[in-house]
Parts: structure tokens; C-alpha cells; sequence
């Protein structure tokens, strides 16, 4: 059985928002058209509060994109973004969601960023996804979403740990940073991960079938 994540499908990590992915907005008509060829489809949500210990605003003197450490662990210092009930927040309008089952948020802890939709990066909590996809029957998983370098990584990462069959769909996901991306992609495929193309799963032997005539 295989599930889709779409991940942080969010308004803030397109173009316009607040934590703008280049070219995030260019895989949501993608997304739509994958979802048919899962038996399930989640998403997850970035969901912080306004006091979250990732946005640089929350640190005195400090700019976005400056690197710190945030109780022990390694922090990008972000600008605020998809701040819990703001329309930043939101998943993009034109994403379709009939298909999604649940939806998993993640980042409600101020002290702690979570990139991953399994756990926080301090992998001290689970959001429970994992549970829920061994109850569904779900061996494999597809990870698609935003931002390719950050969260779409981090949750592929754990997805393998969790014992999944792993794939990243390159050209449904778009990065912050490039050679980030290029960084995560040699990491998860070291890991037993496979990148893979939206052909691909469009290929796959139980696609949805045209109606016969
Ligand atoms: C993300 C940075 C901070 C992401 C979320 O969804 O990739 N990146 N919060
Ligand atoms: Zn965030």
C-alpha cells in the first residue's frame, strides 16, 4: 500500500509568502493530478506559534537566515511564517484536499522546530504519522511538497528510519537553496531512499484505469 505526503503545502512557502520557495507554487497543478494514484494521501502543516523559537524576530538582534543553536540543536533563524490560523498558514488554495485523509501539524512547540512530519528535530516527540500509516497498511511512502531541502527531506529521512520504502518525487517538491537540495537527494539515496519522477508513478501498474467504453 502506498501513501502520498504532500508536505507543507502552505501558503507562506510559495511565491508572495512569507518564506517564499522559488518556483513553489509551479508543483501544486502536479500534486492534483498525483494524488489519484495513492490508496491514501496526507499532508502536513507548519504550524507555529507567534513566539516560535525558529523566527528570527523571536531573538534579539538577529536577521533571518543567520544560523544559531536552539537547545543544543542547530538552527536556521527564519522570517516568521505560517503562524498558527493566518492565512500564511493555509494550504494553498488551488491544492486539492477531497483526497487528503488527515492532515499532520507539526512546529506547535515554540521551543522547538520540526521539520520533519514524523518528528521534531530533536526527534523527542512523534506527531503520530508514523502509527497511522502502519495502521492504514502502508509500506511504502512518496514525499512530495515544500521545501525540498528542509521539511520534504527531513520527513523522507525519518519515513526510512521508520522502515518504509522511501521515494522523493523530484519534480513535485522545489528547494530553498539548491546545492541544499542536491546535498539531501545524495543523502537519502546513501540511505536507501529512491528518486524518482512524477512519470514514474504515473506508470505504475495500479494507476486509476479509464472507464471502459
Ligand atoms: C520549512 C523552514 C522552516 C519547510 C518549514 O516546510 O521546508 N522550512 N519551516
Ligand atoms: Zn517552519
Amino acid at each position: 500500500m502506498k501513501a502520498l505526503l504532500l508536505i507543507d503545502v502552505q501558503n507562506d512557502f510559495v511565491p508572495g509568502g512569507a518564506l517564499a520557495v522559488p518556483e513553489g507554487d509551479e508543483i501544486v497543478a502536479l500534486l492534483n493530478r498525483l494524488q489519484p494514484h495513492f490508496e491514501l494521501v496526507v499532508a502536513t502543516q507548519d504550524w507555529h506559534p507567534a513566539n516560535h523559537k525558529s523566527f528570527a524576530a523571536n531573538h534579539a538582534g538577529r536577521q533571518p537566515f543567520e544560523e544559531t543553536e536552539l537547545h543544543g540543536l542547530a538552527q536556521v533563524l527564519w522570517p516568521a511564517h505560517c503562524v498558527q490560523s493566518t492565512p500564511g498558514a493555509e494550504l494553498h488554495p488551488e491544492l486539492h484536499t477531497n483526497q487528503v485523509e488527515a492532515i499532520f501539524r507539526k512546529g506547535t512547540d515554540p521551543e522547538i522546530d520540526s521539520y520533519s512530519g514524523f518528528y521534531d528535530n530533536g526527534h523527542r516527540k512523534a506527531t503520530g504519522l508514523a502509527a497511522y500509516l502502519f495502521g492504514r497498511g502502508i509500506t511504502s511512502v512518496y514525499v512530495a511538497g515544500l521545501a525540498a531541502d528542509y521539511c520534504v527531506y527531513f520527513t523522507a529521512k525519518d519515513a526510512l528510519q521508520e522502515g518504509f520504502e522511501t521515494f522523493l518525487i523530484e519534480d513535485a517538491t522545489r528547494p530553498i537553496n539548491q546545492e541544499g537540495c542536491e546535498r539531501a537527494k545524495a543523502d537519502l539515496e546513501n540511505l536507501g531512499g529512491k528518486i524518482i519522477s512524477s512519470t514514474e508513478v504515473f506508470s505504475l501498474q495500479n494507476a486509476p484505469q479509464p472507464a471502459q467504453a
